[in-house]
């Protein structure tokens, strides 16, 4: 079951940011970086051509969360649950083809467990016992993520919570400083990026201007 209180994991999904070694040129720099810019979570995706696989992304995981935690940013996996056990993440986040959520649960008793959802019905095909929080998206077209499902725009937020007032939810999905005021418009908890932030020439200085104004506009809309 769950054993995160559900304000501190609202409060990790500000500005999430994904990344692994295909989406950059040096991981080391771009995480450290947007650590230093503010990012409240930090995702370690090694998926497409070239991602390190075996001991090698194992080594890196254990580099890369060590940056993380020199800053107190949360390090979460994307889909391996056995490395997440072994270097003891802070979570595993896994999509709706990967191992069953239940499954994660029962390995990783005291991780935050997240999964991606894309429409109202695989919420509901979800079970959100095992789950700590939800990735929402497309938001809208990107091409960091190949096989992406259909773009839903933030009006699937709204659907979403209409469903289930309270668990904690991310968007995502080809996010990026001239759209994200109008998913932080709705009932969202934060917004993950990939190529928002491995795009940025300054990634500290932008990263900390871009938070400063996702605080400034979800306080604008709150009033
Ligand atoms: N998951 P960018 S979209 C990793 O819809 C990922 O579940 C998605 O990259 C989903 O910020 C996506 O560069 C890619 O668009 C996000």
């Amino acid at each position: 079951m769950k054993h995160h209180d559900i304000d501190i994991v609202r409060s990790m999904m500000g500005l999430y940011f994904i990344c692994g070694t295909p989406n950059t040129k040096d991981i080391h720099k771009t995480l450290t970086e947007a650590c230093k810019g503010g990012i409240t979570c930090f995702q370690f995706r090694e998926k497409g051509e070239g991602a390190l696989v075996g001991d090698e992304k194992e080594q890196l995981a254990r580099e890369l969360q060590h940056i993380c935690k020199e800053y107190g940013v949360p390090f979460i996996i994307n889909d391996d649950v056995e490395l997440a056990e072994r270097i003891g993440a802070d979570g595993v986040h896994v999509g709706q083809d990967d191992m069953a959520l239940e499954e994660v649960r029962k390995q990783l008793p005291n991780a935050l467990v997240g999964t991606s959802i894309n429409s109202v019905e695989e919420l509901e095909n979800t079970k959100l016992d095992y789950v700590d929080y939800i990735g929402v998206g497309p938001m809208y077209e990107t091409s960091t993520k190949k096989d992406a499902k259909t773009v839903r725009g933030p009006e699937l937020i709204l659907a979403l919570r209409a469903h289930n007032p309270t668990i904690p939810m991310v968007s995502i999905g080809g996010i990026n400083r001239d759209n994200f005021d109008d998913v932080l418009a709705e009932p969202v908890d934060g917004i993950a990026v990939i190529s928002a932030i491995t795009e940025m020439e300054d990634i500290e200085y932008e990263t900390a201007m871009w938070i400063e104004n996702m605080e400034w506009c979800k306080m604008f809309l709150e009033k």
